[in-house]
C-alpha cells in the first residue's frame, strides 16, 4: 500500500480553501472514487507526489507534456526569457517566431492570434466565425468538449461529461439556443441540420479526433464530408485541435487525414507546459479580428514571453518529425501490449488509439460516439485506475478522458505498464 498521508493533509486543507479542492474538476477523481494526489515535482515520464511516491504518467498534464515533464531546453527556454521580463503587454520578438512555427507547420493556418487557454480559443474562434459569416448557428457534437465555454457546454465531453453534468448550470438557454448538438460520425444528421438551418449556420466546430469522451476516431470520409457539406453553405469547418495539434503530428489531426479547415483552434502542446491557446486560420477570415476589423478579441497575457519561450522551444523540438515517429511506436506497443492481458485475463476492453492518443474503454464493442462510449463500464474502469495507481502507473482519473505518450517514455516503461496492467485485470 501507497503511503499518502501527505497528499491527504493538503486535501483536506484545499477542501476548505478551493472549492472540491481542486483548481479543475476532472484533477478531483469523482468519478473513480478516493482522494487526488498532490504533485511534489515532475521530471521526464513520472510524476512524484507529495508523499514521495512516483508515477509513470500518462496523464502528461493532459496532454502538453509532448516531450516529457521538465525537458531541459523548455525549462531553459524559460529560464533565459524570464530574466529579460515575464509580461510585457507590448509585443515582442518570441510571439513573431511562435506565429512562423504554426504558420509553417500548419498549411491551412495563414495567420495565428495568441491567447492563454483552448477554451479562449474555441470561443473566439466561434466569435470570429459568427463575425465573418453575419450567421448565428454553430454546429458542435455530442460528447466534444471545446472548454468551458457557455454556448458550447451543452453535451459536452471531458469534466463534464465525467461529473454527469454534460449541459452546466448557470448558462441561460438563450446562450445555446443558437448550438445546434449532434451525434458525431453521423452525416445523416448534420444533412439534416444543413437542411433546416443551412443558411444560419455559422460554422461546425469539432475534435477532429473526439478525446473528451474517451477517444474515438472519425468514421472515413467522414471529416471529408464535413468539408464538402460546410463549404457548399459556405459555414466554416472549426477543428479543435487543442488535444491533436501538434500532438498528432507537425500539422494535428489535419495534416494527418489531409483536411482544411477554415479556422483551427490550439493549446496544450503548443504552450509547451505554459498556459497558451491560439486560433489561426485563413487570412481574410483572421483579418475581421480586432484591430483589424470589427470581432474584438483580446489578452493581457496573450503572447506572454515565457509562455511563447515554452512553446517555441517545444515546437522547435518537435520540427523534425523523430518525436512523433518515437511516441507512436510506443503508442502502439502499448495498446498491443494492453490487449493482449486483457485478453489473457478474459476482460473485454476496446483499445482505441491514434498515434501517441489512446483509449482503454471497458467496453463490449467498438466505440464511435458518445452514446457509445456511456455504453463502457465505469465502475470497472475505476477499479483499474486504482488498481494502477497502486503500481506505480498513472492513468487520466475518468474513462472519459484520453492517455498520452511522451518522448520521455520507452520501452521500459511501457513494459512495465504492461505487467502492471496483467496483474490488474486478473484482479477486476
Ligand atoms: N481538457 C482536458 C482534457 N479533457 C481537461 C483539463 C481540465 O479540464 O482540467
Amino acid at each position: 500500500m501507497r503511503l499518502s498521508a501527505e497528499s491527504k493533509a493538503l486535501f483536506e486543507k484545499a477542501l476548505r480553501w478551493i472549492p472540491g479542492g481542486v483548481n479543475s474538476p476532472v484533477r478531483a477523481f469523482r468519478a473513480v472514487g478516493g482522494t487526488p494526489f498532490f504533485a511534489a515535482r515532475a521530471s521526464g515520464a513520472t510524476v512524484w507526489d507529495a508523499d514521495g511516491n512516483d508515477y509513470i504518467d500518462y496523464v502528461g498534464t493532459w496532454g502538453p507534456a509532448i516531450l516529457g515533464h521538465a525537458p531541459k531546453g523548455v525549462v531553459e527556454a524559460v529560464q533565459k526569457a524570464a530574466e529579460h521580463g515575464t509580461s510585457f503587454g507590448i509585443p515582442n520578438r518570441l510571439e513573431v517566431r511562435m506565429a512562423g512555427l504554426v504558420v509553417d507547420a500548419v498549411p491551412s493556418v495563414e495567420k495565428v492570434r495568441m491567447c492563454n487557454s483552448g477554451t479562449e480559443a474555441t470561443m473566439s474562434a466561434i466569435r470570429l466565425a459568427r463575425g465573418f459569416t453575419q450567421r448565428s448557428k454553430i454546429i458542435k457534437f455530442e460528447g466534444c468538449y471545446h472548454g468551458h465555454v457557455d454556448s458550447l457546454l451543452v453535451k459536452a465531453g471531458s469534466g463534464a461529461l465525467t461529473l454527469g453534468q454534460p449541459d452546466s448550470a448557470g448558462v441561460p438557454p438563450e446562450f445555446t439556443s443558437q448550438t445546434i448538438v449532434l451525434p458525431f460520425n453521423d452525416a445523416e444528421a448534420v444533412r439534416g441540420a444543413f437542411a433546416d438551418h443551412g443558411t444560419d449556420i455559422a460554422g461546425v466546430i469539432l475534435e477532429p479526433v473526439p478525446a473528451n469522451a474517451g477517444l474515438y476516431l472519425p468514421r472515413e470520409g467522414y471529416l471529408e464530408f464535413l468539408r464538402e457539406i460546410t463549404a457548399a453553405h459556405e459555414s466554416l469547418l472549426i477543428f479543435d485541435e487543442v488535444m491533436t495539434g501538434f500532438r498528432l503530428g507537425l500539422a494535428g489531426a489535419q495534416g494527418r487525414f489531409g483536411i482544411t479547415p477554415d479556422l483551427s483552434c490550439f493549446g496544450k502542446v503548443i504552450g509547451g507546459g505554459l498556459p497558451v491557446g491560439a486560433f489561426g486560420g485563413r487570412g481574410e477570415i483572421m483579418d475581421c479580428l480586432a484591430p483589424d476589423g470589427p470581432v474584438y478579441q483580446a489578452g493581457t497575457l496573450s503572447g506572454n514571453p515565457l509562455a511563447m519561450a515554452a512553446g517555441v522551444a517545444v515546437l522547435e523540438a518537435l520540427s523534425d518529425g523523430s518525436v512523433y515517429k518515437k511516441i507512436d511506436a510506443l503508442g502502439q506497443a502499448l495498446s498491443d501490449g494492453l490487449a493482449e492481458v486483457a485478453k489473457t485475463a478474459g476482460v473485454v476492453v476496446q483499445l482505441q488509439r491514434i498515434g501517441s492518443m489512446s483509449c482503454c474503454y471497458f467496453a463490449e464493442e467498438p466505440v464511435h460516439n458518445m452514446a457509445e462510449a456511456m455504453r463502457s463500464d465505469r465502475e470497472r474502469f475505476g477499479k483499474y485506475f486504482h488498481g494502477m495507481l497502486e503500481e506505480g502507473i498513472y492513468l487520466a482519473p475518468s474513462q472519459f478522458e484520453t492517455g498520452f505518450i511522451s518522448a520521455a517514455h520507452d520501452e521500459a516503461a511501457i513494459g512495465k505498464t504492461i505487467a502492471a496492467a496483467a496483474r490488474v485485470m486478473k484482479r477486476l
